[in-house]
């Protein structure tokens, strides 16, 4: 069965190529402020599982619509010969530049296209756009027109009255701003255009929220195995002896490790929802992810709080590493040896969290090579709450993505950061996943599989409510 076409045409540089690159979550697609970015016919397939779903057109906008409806209506037709007389506009002109982008435009709409017409919400609405909605009358094609806005105005309701004179459904669509569910939401509406288009239509909604939900369960495999891949990642050196290592070497290769392993881990996600990679190494939405892993700040906004991380420290029945250490008591002592190390008492952020992190182990050799030096190790990464603020940072970049269409091509805005994803988290969910990180902690070179599901089986509701928060679960 062949697939519904739908044709966004509209005035020059009014969204409708960021509208279709939203609904089709193409970060390709050619968006300018110049006007007359569009100059042809771009057709954008809507894939599922390599089956088209659907299909939208970009257009050229309309330039010269009062010229063109004036030819239409040099000759006298009746309404049921009006699509031939738009059929002949194209014909009579098909051999020069005259009246090129109107003839692009409306092509497709003669060849059954459906017609979506975008017009800008936030500039008035002017007598002269009767024109171009008049001559997608003549085409005797059904259509929707959808409400945009490009700037701050809103002139919504004088636009509305109009439209609905011309088209059968109008909608708001915010092309930068759109939710999963208002794409579902507005593939719903257009099965009004036609009685034939609900089949179609509704096996779209099906596979992409099928697809969705597929999303969401990869993010929980990655994210799960990001924070098994960073709390059982090591480093080893050798040296002669431990006074002999080169440390601080080792201690950046082995933060640098766990960098890599967490830009990896933005750029999978990203590639998921078909961001570009390159767009989780910047440019993002909330200046907490611009942050170092190991930056102060970093830390004392993301993860647990000392006193969620002592309750679900005790409630584990773990006193995971070595760091909680509740009979030392002390509010302030418990702040910096959980969350830092030995934070402020030993000087700057960047030392303790050396010392705390990067204690070098002798490593019993097992296989000696030609290098019979002892050999060194740096990690696991000792501090409980290293795994939560990496979960944190991972599920606000997961949010970040969701909330980002594809029509955004512009750097990026700045939202407040504020406490991450996981404080939130229940009580025996906080100690499930403190004992299950201390578990794959202490068995670094083979994680229990008990340990891995548990993580997963936390993470999985985490990403769904990010996801469902973000409007990505249609019901
Ligand atoms: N803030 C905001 N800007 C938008 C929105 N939609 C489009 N724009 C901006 O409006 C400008 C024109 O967008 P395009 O999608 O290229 O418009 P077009 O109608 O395809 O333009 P032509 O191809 O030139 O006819 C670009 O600078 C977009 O970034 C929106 O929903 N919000
Ligand atoms: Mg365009």
């Amino acid at each position: 069965m062949s697939h519904p076409v739908f044709a966004v045409v509209g005035r020059v540089n009014k969204g409708k190529s960021s509208i279709i690159a939203t609904l089709a979550e193409d970060p390709q697609v050619a968006i300018s402020p110049t006007p007359g970015t569009t100059r042809r016919l771009t057709r954008f397939p809507v894939q599922v599982d390599g089956e088209t779903l659907f299909e939208l057109v970009d257009t050229p906008g309309f330039e010269e619509a009062s010229r063109a409806l004036h030819w239409l209506r040099a000759e006298d037709v009746t309404a049921d010969a009006r699509p031939a007389r738009v059929a002949a506009l194209l014909a009579a002109f098909a051999d020069g530049d005259d009246l090129r982008d109107e003839r692009t435009l409306l092509a497709p709409i003669l060849e059954g296209a459906f017609v979506i017409y975008v017009v800008d919400g936030s500039r008035p609405f002017r007598p002269n756009y009767e024109d171009e909605m008049e001559i997608l009358r003549w085409t005797g094609r059904p259509g929707m027109a959808l409400i945009n806005r490009i700037a701050a105005g809103d002139h919504a309701a004088a636009w509305r009255p109009a439209l609905q004179q011309y088209f059968s459904v109008v909608r708001d669509f915010d092309a930068h701003r759109a939710t999963f569910d208002q794409r579902v939401g507005l593939l719903r509406a257009f099965r009004e255009l036609d009685a034939g288009l609900a089949p179609a239509l509704d096996r779209a909604v099906r596979a992409l929220s099928e697809e969705r939900a597929r999303r969401r369960a990869e993010v929980t495999t990655l994210l799960t195995d990001l924070v098994i891949d960073a709390v059982t990642l090591t480093r080893e050196a050798r040296a002669e002896r431990k006074d002999a290592l080169a440390k601080e070497a080792l201690e950046a290769d082995f933060h640098a490790a766990l960098r890599a392993r967490e830009q990896a881990a933005r750029s999978a996600v990203a590639a998921l929802y078909k961001h570009p990679a390159a767009w989780a190494e910047g440019e993002l939405d909330r200046p907490v992810l611009d942050e170092d892993l190991f930056a102060e700040r970093t830390w004392k906004g993301l993860g647990l709080t000392p006193g969620q991380l002592i309750a679900a420290a005790t409630a584990a029945g773990a006193t995971t590493g070595g760091a909680i250490d509740v009979a030392v008591g002390g509010a302030s002592f418990m702040v910096g040896a959980l969350v830092g190390g030995a934070l402020g008492a030993a000087g700057g952020w960047a030392q303790s969290m050396a010392k705390r992190v990067a204690q070098a182990t002798h490593v019993k050799d097992v296989l000696q090579g030609d290098d019979r030096r002892p050999r060194f190790r740096v990690g696991p990464h000792q501090n409980p709450n290293f795994p939560f603020v990496l979960l944190d940072r991972a599920l606000l970049h997961y949010d970040a993505v969701l909330r980002r269409t594809h029509a955004r091509q512009d750097a990026a805005t700045v939202e407040a950061g504020g406490r991450g994803p996981t404080a939130g988290l229940d009580r025996a969910a906080r100690a499930a996943l403190t004992r299950a990180f201390a578990d794959v902690r202490r068995d670094f070179r083979d994680p229990p599989r008990a340990a891995r599901e548990a993580i997963h089986a936390q993470i999985a509701p985490l990403v769904e409510a990010v996801d469902r928060a973000a409007g990505g679960t249609p019901s």
